[in-house]
């Protein structure tokens, strides 16, 4: 059977989904595209011969519709499209942060608890990336005994104007957030932000970049996270962990590299897209073969929730002055045990 999904918001990161759903994932068919922009809905529409909407609650109504990806900018849209989902029982795929808020994240566990199935997926696709997996099974083996520290950074060519202060925690950290739990297998115990005093003159009076973050887990492994979002230089993701008898690093992953008159040269993704294009295209494609199943197996609302419980705590820290903030969480509702 083939899965016919509807996609809401066409923004960069939605039409990226509209082709990926189109030209590169099997077992589905793009039915239908939504936005409040109408020009975006009448070229997506028409290309890929898909029902155009600029209402993502009728789009999510249609029984043309068996599941739908909410991609909507802003974050603060998201919970509007992914309850009224639930509410007409579709899996619903929902681009990271679920909501930026902890309050919001709840409800839609509420709504989905009540509906008693996982209906909702978070898009949090680093742990699809090839890299990332990799270095989880090392660490989940122990091949290079317990690990002790992280070393993360998360840098951006630059951010649009109506990026600021928080969003450098809650739309671009969320993923370091999440990630790096995972990756370790625990829980968080604290954070800390910490704004340096010398900032970029590539910034604005509303960002302050960069930022620097520390998480610490439960059982003591220590993180430090660097967020600067106007580089000026490229779309760069790193992260190496320590461990008790060797490192383990992300590559940055080039097909070629340049060596010519006494230097060398390796190209730096612009955009996120480029870099983890794999790891969207696994993202997706498990999401269609586990709708297809009837049984989600990627992150859910309540990876949402400690993600975004994170946020709030590092916010808290940076909005305080950079004191450690313990990071809490709600208790978890059995649906999501397995
Ligand atoms: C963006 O929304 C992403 O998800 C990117 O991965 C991140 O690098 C960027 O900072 C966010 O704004």
């Amino acid at each position: 059977m083939t899965l016919n999904v509807g996609i809401i918001g066409l923004g960069a990161m939605g039409s990226d989904h509209v082709k990926r759903i189109s030209e590169r994932t099997g077992g589905v068919n793009l039915v239908a595209v939504a936005d409040l922009n109408k020009a975006l809905v009448e070229k997506y529409s028409k290309k890929y011969d898909a029902k155009g909407y600029t209402d993502g609650a009728a789009l999510i109504d249609s029984p043309d519709v068996d599941a739908v990806m909410v991609v909507t900018s802003p974050d603060e849209e998201h919970s509007q499209f992914v309850l009224k989902a639930i509410e007409a029982g579709k899996y619903v795929f929902c681009e990271k942060p679920l909501m930026p808020t902890v309050a919001a994240c709840q409800e839609i566990i509420d709504a989905e608890t009540k509906h008693g199935k996982r209906l909702v997926q978070v898009g949090f696709m680093r742990r699809y990336g090839k890299g990332y997996i990799e270095m989880k099974k090392a660490i989940d083996e122990r091949q290079f005994g317990e690990p002790l520290i992280i070393h993360a950074t998360h840098r951006n060519y630059e951010v649009p104007e109506t990026y600021d202060t928080p969003m450098a925690i809650s739309n671009t950290a969320v993923h370091e957030a999440d990630l790096l739990h995972w990756l370790l297998g625990e829980d968080y115990e604290s954070g800390v932000t910490f704004l340096p005093k010398k900032q970029t003159k590539y910034t604005r009076s509303n960002l302050h970049d960069p930022q620097i973050i520390m998480l610490d887990t439960k059982s003591g492994v220590h993180i430090d996270l660097e967020v600067f979002v106007n580089n000026h230089m490229g779309y760069d993701i790193n992260c190496e962990v320590v461990c008790e008898e060797g490192t383990i690093s992300l590559k940055t992953p080039t097909d070629v590299a340049i060596k010519t008159k006494f230097h060398r040269e390796d190209h730096i993704p612009e955009e996120f897209t480029e870099r983890f294009k794999d790891a969207y295209d696994n993202e997706i494609q498990q999401w269609v073969d586990s709708v297809q199943n009837d049984k989600l197996t990627g992150p859910s609302s309540w990876d949402g929730l400690i993600a975004m419980a994170t946020c709030d705590a590092l916010g808290k820290s940076r909005d305080e002055g950079g004191i450690r903030e313990p990071i809490a969480l709600p208790e978890k509702p059995a649906l999501y045990n397995d």
